[in-house]
């Protein structure tokens, strides 16, 4: 499938969808959006494809955040639109059964750190700089980043970069734990691979349960406990965990189809 504003490629099982719009800093509009709902459709349905990265096109931006100036002259029911596009696209990414990483390459800001929180997972390259300088617009966060940011470092220091719309560099990421890990640009993909292989080593049926135990800690209504219990329950009855118990059994590595 041909795409405008993503590159897409399968390599190893993996599926990499590269925002591609460097000249606009990879900044998201309505188009970037829809192709990433269907990238995300085509690494959802191709058995082939086991794990998942997105990054950005250029040296330096993963994405800036909305495109501002498709938003620009939007009226209030306009914008909640845009929002719910937003938030119900990243959260496919967000419940993917397939792991995700975000390779973060550059600025993550507004929709671009939202994006990247989105992710299950996220690598950064030294250069990065994140933040959500919505607040410098006159606006909220829309695609979720009130919500994942505080998920993922905490209320205080998710208040500060919201309320301040300041940016961070790569370390501070780290310390925050926003990021996993901080790496050279030249080795960002390297490491974001690696790392994905070592999940992709796993039984692909236990990381979905993985990943849908640990984002219905975040649910409401849903007791994550209660889930666990199912979903440890319901990997007994696969291939998975007849091959993974066999082969332990047999001194030998597992192999999972
Ligand atoms: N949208 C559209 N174009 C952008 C964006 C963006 N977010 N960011 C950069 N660009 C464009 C610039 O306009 C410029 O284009 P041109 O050459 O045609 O003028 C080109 O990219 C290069 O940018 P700069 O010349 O500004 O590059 P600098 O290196 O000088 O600065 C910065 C880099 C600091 C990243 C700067 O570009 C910047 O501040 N960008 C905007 C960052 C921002 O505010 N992002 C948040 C956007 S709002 C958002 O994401 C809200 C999400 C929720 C929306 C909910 C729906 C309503």
């Amino acid at each position: 499938m041909e795409f405008k504003n993503i590159l897409t490629k399968i390599q190893n099982r993996i599926f990499t969808i590269t925002l591609n719009r460097p000249k606009q800093l990879n900044a998201l509009n309505k188009e970037v959006f829809a192709e990433l709902e269907q990238a995300m459709k085509i690494a959802t349905e191709n058995s082939e494809v086991r794990g998942i990265i997105i990054t950005g096109s250029g040296e330096k931006a993963f994405a800036a955040g909305a495109d501002i100036k498709e938003f620009a002259n939007f009226t209030p029911e306009q914008g909640s639109e845009l929002s719910a596009e937003g938030q119900r696209i990243f959260k496919i990414i967000e419940d993917s059964k397939k792991p995700v990483i975000a390779a973060v390459n550059g600025f993550a800001l507004g929709g671009g750190l939202e994006l990247a929180m989105a992710c299950h997972i996220r690598i950064a390259s030294v250069n990065s700089r994140f933040g959500q300088p919505e607040v410098s617009l006159g606006v909220t966060p829309g695609y979720a980043g009130t919500q994942r940011l505080t998920q993922l470092i905490g209320k205080g220091k998710a208040l500060e970069l919201l309320m301040t719309g300041g940016m961070i560099k790569s370390d501070e990421a780290l310390d925050l734990k926003l990021v996993n890990y901080v790496v050279p640009l030249n080795e960002l993909m390297k490491t974001t691979t690696d790392l994905l292989g070592k999940i992709l080593r796993q039984s692909p049926v236990a990381v979905a349960g993985v990943i849908a135990c640990v984002n219905a800690f975040y649910k409401e209504g849903v007791d994550g406990f209660d889930f666990e219990v199912q979903e440890f329950g319901r990997c007994f009855g696969t291939g998975d965990f007849i091959e993974g118990t066999t082969a332990f059994l047999e001194k030998r590595k597992a192999e999972f189809k």
